[in-house]
């Protein structure tokens, strides 16, 4: 008998423990990544659903839906075979990862005020060092999450933020995915944005800095969250496990924390 997981076990029923919801509703709605168009690249497809029976004609007694989707839509999963740079790791893919990259401890880092001042602030060690100095050395296989109450702009325009030069949208310094990847060793980290990095890294150096250096380590990121400023800084248990498509890149994912009450 493991105590420590029964003492979860207890603090769940008792209510010591909360649940909290990290995912947002996946509707037509549902903001998806636009990448530059001068550039060509392709778009993936918003979420759908189409109805197949509900209790009726085409089907008595139960309701069902088809879906369609993109991986990378509403909040979801990025797995390290999603980038060039992580396109040689072993056990990359949603189907192939541990499940042990599903679970680890939430740190929260708070650049709430800095994202609300400057809509494209880039995170940076200096930042990190402050907040550990704060609250600690972030742990070894901890998800590190970027809360920006970015979720709170619920109208999609102001979600996406574009601009006639595209996208603004708070991200990260290459140099901070480096030092959480090598220095921190972490599971990844996860963003309250469409996407783990800036609005404006496509101009970045690397380009998309987050996913090229966080996946070329071998690590994964989380996107669309939400409600992160329902966790402590420290403390809580997050869980986020992709779909199990063969050799996906990504996936829409449930992800959801323990948090002490
Ligand atoms: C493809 C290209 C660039 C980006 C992304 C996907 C994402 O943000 C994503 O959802 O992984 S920035
Ligand atoms: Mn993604």
């Amino acid at each position: 008998m493991n105590n420590a997981l029964m003492d979860v076990a207890a603090g769940l029923v008792s209510g010591t423990i909360k649940v909290v919801d990290l995912s947002v509703t996946l509707t037509s709605e549902t903001p998806i990544l636009q990448l530059p168009e001068e550039f060509g690249w392709k778009n993936a497809w918003p979420f759908s659903k189409e109805e197949i029976s509900r209790y009726d004609e085409r089907g008595p007694a139960w309701y069902w839906n088809n879906i369609k989707c993109g991986e990378h839509t509403g909040t979801h999963f990025d797995a390290p075979i999603h980038w060039v740079t992580g396109k040689d790791h072993e056990n990359h893919a949603t189907d192939t990862l541990p499940p042990s990259t599903f679970v680890g401890p939430a740190v929260v880092i708070d650049a709430t005020a800095e994202s609300q001042a400057d809509e494209d602030f880039l995170l940076t060690v200096e930042f990190l060092k402050n907040w550990e100095a704060e609250h600690g050395q972030i742990p070894k296989g901890a998800w590190v999450l970027y809360r920006t109450d970015w979720s709170k702009r619920t109208d999609p325009e102001d979600f996406l933020n574009k601009r006639d030069d595209g996208n603004h949208s708070p991200g990260w310094d290459p140099a901070t995915i480096t030092f959480l990847a090598e220095e921190r060793d972490i599971l990844g980290v996860g963003t309250e944005t469409v996407g783990t990095d800036a609005g404006q890294a496509a101009a970045q150096d690397p380009m998309f800095p987050c996913h090229n250096l966080m996946h070329g380590a071998n690590k994964c990121g989380l996107a669309s969250l939400c409600n992160l400023d329902e966790l402590p800084a420290t403390g809580a248990i997050l869980v986020a496990a992709p779909l199990k498509i063969q050799n996906g890149s990504g996936s829409p994912c449930r992800v959801i924390a323990l948090v002490p009450a």
